[in-house]
């Protein structure tokens, strides 16, 4: 049975684009969101192979410390061309000063190396898995994804990470161009675009009070 979502609720993030965009979707549904900085939590070792068993292990860690149900992200870029590369392991590309025109050159100079230069060769999608835990354990998990292509050189300042350089499918701008209610916005006021929106909304109808 699935549960919803009532009362307090732990934004287990400690990365401020993911953490903005997560209050953002949960606004409409009057969710009173605590984030992870504000009450000091520490941040788990990602130890899981794929995209939910590390929005689990996130989302576990937070219910454990603060005994309330706490919402996670675990997300990334996924590049055909580079088999999957970065995957789970996009936020380490950026290293330890998270610097993301250093992650997303190493993507291009790959890209390069292996000749994918056409924008059929450079084919990408980001993967969001959400994970809501709670204190006695029970999990409501749930995971989308949106495809596109890699640009060079970046375009755009909006958004964090990546976004600079993807390409949705179906459109003429990156996300690093698009105003965030574009990117992540849902409907009626977007279009439910982004990987980390299209997830939400699955969360939404299992976990959350109509709008
Ligand atoms: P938390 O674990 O504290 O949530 P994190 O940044 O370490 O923060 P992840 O391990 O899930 O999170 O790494 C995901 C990385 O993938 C993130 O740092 C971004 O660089 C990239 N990413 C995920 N969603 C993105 C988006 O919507 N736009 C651009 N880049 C994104």
């Amino acid at each position: 049975m699935h549960r919803r979502i009532t009362g307090k609720l732990v934004i287990a993030t400690h990365n401020p684009g993911k953490l903005a965009e997560m209050r953002e979707l949960l606004a409409p549904h009057g969710v009173e969101a605590v984030s992870a900085g504000d009450l000091g939590l520490g941040e788990p070792d990602e130890t899981g192979t794929d995209f939910r068993s590390n929005a689990a292990i996130k989302a576990i860690a937070a219910a454990q410390a603060t005994k309330l149900p706490a919402f996670a992200d675990d997300s990334g870029i996924v590049v055909d061309a580079l088999d999957g590369a970065p995957g789970i392991y996009s936020a380490r590309w950026a290293g330890p000063a998270k610097d993301f025109n250093a992650a997303m050159a190493q993507i291009e100079r790959l890209l390069q190396e292996r000749g994918a230069t056409t924008p059929d060769r450079r084919t990408a999608h980001f993967v969001s898995a959400l994970c809501v835990a709670w204190p006695d354990d029970h999990l409501e998990e749930v995971e989308a994804r949106v495809d596109g292509t890699l640009v060079w050189p970046p375009r755009g300042t909006a958004g964090f990470g990546y976004d600079p350089m993807f390409l949705p499918d179906g459109h003429t701008r990156t996300f690093g161009e698009m105003e965030s209610i574009e990117k992540h916005g849902l409907p009626p006021l977007g279009l439910g675009l982004s990987h980390r929106a299209r997830a939400f909304v699955k969360l939404a109808e299992i976990c959350l009070e109509p709008r």
